[in-house]
């Protein structure tokens, strides 16, 4: 209080208060004295690096102005806020985003150039914030986004890591990893280095008597580490709404060098401790889907959980209700399990530091959370070990043990009969050694449980979390099928397209109620329409084919058909049908006769993603490609027939760029594996047709499009059991199209055929676990189904038209919707009338 500015002098201060630029002059001016002042440059001295610094400043000038109205708004307001708790947020570019938020980037583009430069360069400058593995990162920065958009009062809570998601160098085929520094220069973060935490590691758990008589416990001793807080604006688009995303960085607790060991001596010591601090948020982990137990991972989440915690129930003190309030006033959302210890953080805080009963204090937390499940797969499913656990935060799994003790008991009253149940639903797995199942730790301390697409859902009911069903019933279960903005993933990646939409719904209204798309359907025959939107897809293809050009040297043409698939590379995910599936194309391709290569349309194959450096399988799969890619672009006897691509370092910027160009993707994990997808949601919003497995989002994406209009194969969900079952207990039969693949590849025609023995060996030998040969021959006839669909383009963009015109649906704001109605009960926070300085024009 004693930090604000009196009421006499607010007047004064209301004068001068900051508003950020509105006019292309204001904006010139604004960059200019961001270039002379803030960088210390001149005229002579300002490359395309210090223009997009000064330009991105002067954006964040006005995104402050406004984030600190909103933040006034909420705080007044007093009402239920989100927060959305994840370990990733992968946001890509900021700047692009910004100006069309805000609706300035004509002003920008215009103010640029007075100053000599091009936009689409000043962009190009800046570097990914890439602080995520794949779809539940992006998703969390979608969910950004749209709680801005919308107008809920919400933060997104995550680690400042130094590295994000590592750079990927492909070398002689083979995945080379390097460093992602991205923090060297980044405007768009606000150092808080008056809000801190201290966070504990280690120590030991002390019982004691307080005056009253009555037992504390304490957990005391062990290391201190700092939590800074680092926040980042989230503008909302068309409205001046800006939330808050905080992220944590850590530092030594004893500032620069504890003094103590440095006067006596230490000095090695010292600086040691002060990297140990800080290697907690150095590093993000690049797997996805795959748990490993790492102790600094366990430290990463605490670390960020309880200082995530602090400053949410800091927040809440300060309004001075009860403690019983709390769940009206906080919703917490648990992005996988990765922020579970929050459920027993704040657990220990209202029982140890507040001196809430147990009963009171665990009514209030699982009333506060939710939490939200992206995998079945079961190397994913995060565990613990107790031994771990009870050295890193020994009064946690004091805490963990008494909820799972509480919990037991509830569920032997209500199955008196069930010994099984007990250690099937157990949090502690009676392993060697012991394991906390954080996924259960998780259900059991939220009120909300919820898969990302309709299926995904089903599934979790009825194989991972069947028992929690019984117990619980089936109202804590829930789908929310998952969404994409379309702001950045149709309006900043594809700004032709949207222009376009534009001209014929009324405006750019489609943007904040994407059902609006509908419109489109009556154009469907429209000769014109269908002509700007056929040269729409061509110029971004040959965006596209001109990056291939100068990334890999290799020259595509345009006109042929663009048929990606861009994720991160996992057996589940089936690159390696794919690629099999080129191979095969090449083999038919080599024994055509020139009447048959006529009648065949051109073809470019693009691959792009990431293998975790660790998961040999899917390095080997990114070899097989460059190889394959290596003979096939090669070869002149197949031209411009086929060739294959693998696009290095796949990224948000990236795949603004890939995403546009496509004709068709590919989205063919074995059905019952991939959760929801996303980028299937981006590539039909962009005017590309898929190719797909019943599986995710695909079968909600078919209901909604229509099933003329995707291409669909391969084996249902619920036969993958049983023919998992067959391949390891009955004979197993290669398809015989996958076994012409095989005998080209063992005949070294892609290079050293050992370097792919584990790859074959895993489907020939290895039981098939992602069925491959299953459903290699329904891919390859299907594939076959594309080539000659692709032939009529005229019927061709008619299904692309109708795709998009049916798309409403995944809008990540229907989604953000969907969890504030049915998980959060949270509600908008309107801004008033007349704070309008962020509409747009
Ligand atoms: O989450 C993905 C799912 O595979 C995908 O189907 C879904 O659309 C998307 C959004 O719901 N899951 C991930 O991306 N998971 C990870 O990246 C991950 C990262 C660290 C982990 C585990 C998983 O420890």
């Amino acid at each position: 209080v004693e930090a604000s500015i009196p009421e006499p002098q607010r007047e004064a201060w209301k004068k001068y208060a900051a508003h950020g630029f509105k006019t292309k002059e204001d904006f010139e001016k604004e960059v200019v004295r961001h270039v002379e002042t803030t960088l210390a440059r001149s005229m002579f001295n300002c490359d395309e690096g210090a223009a997009y610094s000064a330009a991105s400043l002067a954006f964040r000038d006005r995104l402050i102005t406004e984030w600190n109205r909103t933040q006034q708004r909420q705080t007044f307001s007093d009402g239920k806020r989100v927060y959305y708790l994840s370990l990733e947020f992968l946001m890509g570019r900021a700047l692009d985003n910004a100006m069309l938020n805000v609706g300035m980037k004509d002003v920008a583009r215009g103010g640029l150039a007075d100053l000599g430069f091009r936009i689409e360069d000043i962009i190009d400058q800046e570097h990914d914030a890439a602080l995520g593995n794949g779809g539940l990162g992006r998703l969390a920065a979608c969910f950004l986004d749209s709680l801005a958009s919308l107008n809920y009062p919400a933060w997104g809570y995550g680690l400042r890591y130094r590295y994000g998601i590592f750079k990927q160098e492909i070398v002689d085929g083979y995945q080379v990893e390097v460093p992602d520094y991205w923090l060297d220069f980044n405007p768009w973060e606000f150092p808080r280095h008056d809000v801190t935490v201290d966070i504990q590691f280690y120590g030991n758990v002390r019982k004691y008597q307080d005056s009253q008589g009555k037992q504390q416990v304490s957990w005391e001793g062990g290391e201190i580490v700092k939590a800074v807080a680092f926040d980042v604006p989230i503008p909302g688009f068309d409205t001046p709404a800006t939330n808050n995303l905080r992220l944590w960085s850590s530092k030594a607790a004893s500032g620069e060098f504890d003094f103590q060991k440095f006067n006596s001596g230490d000095y090695e010591s010292s600086v040691a401790d002060q990297q140990r601090a800080e290697t907690i948020s150095a590093v993000l982990y690049p797997n996805d889907n795959l748990d490993r137990g790492k102790e600094l991972r366990l430290k990463q989440q605490y670390f960020w959980v309880a200082a995530s915690l602090y400053d949410i129930v800091r927040r809440f003190k300060k309004s001075k209700r009860a403690w019983s309030e709390f769940p009206d006033q906080v919703a917490i959302q648990l992005n996988d399990t990765h922020p579970t210890l929050a459920v027993v953080e704040l657990q220990r805080i209202l029982l140890d530091l507040e001196g809430l009963e147990w009963d009171e204090a665990w009514s209030i937390v699982s009333q506060t959370f939710g939490y939200t499940n992206h995998t079945v797969l079961p190397e994913a499913l995060e565990k613990w070990s107790v031994p771990l656990f009870q050295n890193l935060l020994p009064r946690h799994l004091q805490i963990i043990y008494e909820i799972n003790l509480y919990f037991l008991q509830t569920v032997e009253r209500k199955f008196p009969k069930e010994r099984d149940l007990l250690a099937r639903v157990s949090i502690i797995e009676e392993s060697q050694p012991k394991m906390v199942r954080m996924a259960y730790l998780a259900i059991v301390g939220s009120h909300k449980v919820n898969g990302v697409a309709e299926l995904h859902s089903d599934l979790i009911k009825t194989t991972i979390f069947k028992d929690f069903v019984k117990i619980f019933g089936p109202d804590k279960f829930t789908n929310v099928t998952n969404g994409i903005t379309p702001r950045r993933w149709l309006h900043q990646a594809n700004p032709r397209l949207s222009e376009l939409i534009a001209s014929k719904t009324g405006g750019i209204g489609f943007l904040k109620d994407l059902n609006l798309l509908n419109e489109l359907e009556k154009y469907v025959d429209d000769k014109e329409f269908k002509k700007e939107w056929a040269e729409i897809k061509y110029a971004n293809k040959v965006r596209l084919a001109k990056h291939i050009k100068t990334t890999t040297d290799v020259t595509v043409n345009p006109s042929a058909l663009f048929d990606i698939q861009v994720k991160r590379i996992h057996e589940y995910k089936r690159q390696q049908m794919n690629i099999f599936g080129v191979i095969h194309r090449y083999l038919t391709i080599k024994n055509m006769t020139p009447e048959e290569r006529k009648k065949l349309a051109p073809r470019v194959s693009i691959f792009g993603g990431k293998a975790a450096p660790g998961y040999w399988m899917a390095k080997t799969i990114i070899h097989l490609i460059n190889n394959v890619g290596a003979v096939v672009n090669k070869d002149p006897d197949v031209g411009d027939l086929l060739k294959v691509i693998f696009l290095e370092d796949y990224n948000v910027s990236k795949a603004e760029i890939i995403i546009p160009a496509s004709d068709i993707s590919e989205h063919i994990s074995t059905a019952g594996t991939e959760a929801s997808g996303t980028s299937n949601m981006k590539f039909v919003l962009n005017g590309g047709l898929i190719i797909g497995t019943c599986d995710g989002a695909n079968i909600e994406i078919t209901r909604e499009i229509g099933e003329d209009n995707i291409f669909l194969f391969g084996n249902l969900a619920e036969d993958v059991e049983d023919l998992r079952h067959s391949h390891t207990y009955g004979s197993h039969t290669i398809d015989s199209d996958l076994a012409k693949v095989f005998e080209e590849i063992k005949k070294g025609t892609f290079g050293d055929a050992g370097a792919f023995s584990a790859l074959v060996g895993a489907i020939e030998d290895h039981g098939d676990y992602y069925l491959v040969s299953d459903d290699f021959n329904t891919y390859l006839h299907t594939q076959a189904l594309v080539d000659e669909a692709y032939k009529n383009q005229d019927e061709w963009i008619s299904k692309c038209i109708t795709s998009v015109a049916r798309m409403g649906f995944f809008s990540s704001d229907r989604c953000i919707n969907e969890y504030a109605e049915s998980i959060w009960n949270v509600e908008p926070l309107a801004p008033e009338n007349g704070d309008t300085s962020g509409l747009q024009k």
